[in-house]
């Protein structure tokens, strides 16, 4: 099949198993015949294509490495990098849709659930047949998550719900929605709130200039009865969310790699067969600077997940590593997008070409899983031991 161009300019498929280059190589086909012809069109009607999620189940993207045994795809961590990488291609809001299924839904019942949790969900989330959405941003705490104040009460039989969560992804078609709220002694727990509860509505938010593929609402709950079984017992605190963080902002290291390489590949192509002053404007060198560093950017930034996902398999990945990651690969990609962008003059502003689309989709992915800012503060705070948050 006539698949994406891929720049491998390392040579790092021979650091691949077969069985990634496999599974990589089906998720790339299953984007290039299922994704990309409707995609442009999902985004310009701000519509999130339902259609595919059958297909992002066939490729393992709900719960890549989540074991068999819950209906995962029991794959390693670079197998879930490589997936995310070429959904991205595809778009972002396809990779977040992905991303919160896997790593902020699936992954914190596995984690924090129960068997009986396990059994109830797993298997109906990584089908695709139920659709999850995570609730820890509000109104009022991004950033600061630990300011939250949606909370519950003990009310015998079941617990009492109350609060607002905003800017939350698959919120408005979710079936189940894992939430982070205080309990009486203001201590932060998870819980599955489920379509139906009465109190729970999950109004969408309109008008968004970025990941337009992609269905963003709030979550509201008020006076909800979530039945005392739904609360995940394992883990609780802030690091309870912020586990969950690690493994979807890893995966969103590897997915913006995805947009780069569409952008860098674009904008290659086009520059050897744009004519401008009667020659491509690939050879002029203002182009050429931007080429090179482009791929030369893409290429440390593949580096730097490979080696993430082999301490990631070793369970040695720390989270201020990941942080590094997230940070710099998507940096990396809204500057390609933005130098690809200009490179197709006029024709870069249109959909004809998925740049626009990538670079306004990547405006989200600086700001959510923590801003560009809180990632370099997390990094500061690693090498130096002093915190600059408060
Ligand atoms: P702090 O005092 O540093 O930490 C509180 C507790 O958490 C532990 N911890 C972690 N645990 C696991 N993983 C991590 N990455 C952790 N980072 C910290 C920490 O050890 C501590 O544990 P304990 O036992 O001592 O209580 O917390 P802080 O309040 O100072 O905040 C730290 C900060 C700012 C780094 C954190 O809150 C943060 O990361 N803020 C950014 C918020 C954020 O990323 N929100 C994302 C919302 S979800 C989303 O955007 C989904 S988009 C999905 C899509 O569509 O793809
Ligand atoms: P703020 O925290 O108000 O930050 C505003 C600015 O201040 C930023 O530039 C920030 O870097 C800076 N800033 C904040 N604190 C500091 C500091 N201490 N030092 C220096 N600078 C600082 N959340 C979910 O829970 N679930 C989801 O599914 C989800 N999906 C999202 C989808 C989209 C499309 C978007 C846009 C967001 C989504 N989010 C989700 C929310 C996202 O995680 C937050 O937007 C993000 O964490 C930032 O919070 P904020 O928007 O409140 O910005």
């Amino acid at each position: 099949p006539d698949l994406f161009e891929s720049p491998d300019y390392y040579n790092i498929d021979d650091l691949l198993t077969d069985e990634h280059k496999l599974i990589r190589d089906a998720a790339r086909e299953w984007v290039k015949r299922d994704v990309s012809p409707i995609i442009e069109e999902a985004a310009q009607d701000a519509k999130f294509p339902k259609s595919i999620i059958p297909g992002l189940a066939s490729i393992g993207a709900f719960g890549p490495y989540i074991p068999e045994e819950y209906g995962g795809a029991g794959l390693d961590q670079i197998s879930y990098g490589l997936i995310m990488q070429e959904i991205e291609r595809g778009d972002s809001g396809v990779r977040s849709t992905a991303s919160v299924q896997s790593s902020l839904v699936m992954y914190p019942i596995w984690k924090y659930g129960n068997e009986a949790q396990r059994k109830k969900y797993l298997p109906k989330l990584a089908s695709g047949e139920w659709m999850g959405s995570f609730g820890l941003t509000e109104p009022d705490h991004g950033s600061n998550p630990s300011g939250m104040v949606t909370n519950f009460k003990d009310k015998g039989d079941h617990y009492l719900l109350n609060g607002a969560k905003l800017w939350i992804s698959n919120s408005p078609f979710c079936d189940v929605a894992v939430v982070w709220a205080k309990n009486e002694e203001g201590r932060i727990h998870g819980l599955v709130v489920e379509r139906g509860m009465e109190g729970f509505s999950t109004p969408e938010t309109h008008n968004k200039w970025s990941l337009r593929a992609s269905a963003t609402g709030e979550l509201i709950f008020q006076d909800v009865k979530v039945p005392k079984e739904n609360l995940l017992p394992n883990k609780s605190g802030l690091g309870a969310p912020l586990g969950c963080l690690d493994s979807a902002r890893y995966g969103i290291a590897w997915g913006v790699i995805g947009a780069a390489m569409d952008c860098y590949d674009t904008a290659l192509r086009y520059s050897k067969e744009r004519i401008q002053f009667g020659k491509p404007i690939g050879g002029f060198q203002l182009q050429q600077k931007k080429l090179a560093e482009m791929i030369t950017e893409i290429t440390k930034a593949q580096l730097l997940c490979l080696r993430l996902g082999q301490l990631k398999n070793e369970n040695r990945a720390t989270s201020a590593q990941i942080s590094m990651a997230k940070r710099n690969n998507v940096d990396m990609a809204l500057k390609i997008a933005r130098d690809a962008r200009q490179m197709l003059g006029g024709m870069g502003i249109t959909g004809e070409y998925p740049i626009m689309r990538h670079m306004m989709n990547l405006e989200s992915v600086v700001t959510y899983e923590g801003t560009h800012d809180i990632h370099l503060l997390i990094t500061g705070l690693d090498i130096t031991g002093l915190n600059a948050f408060k």
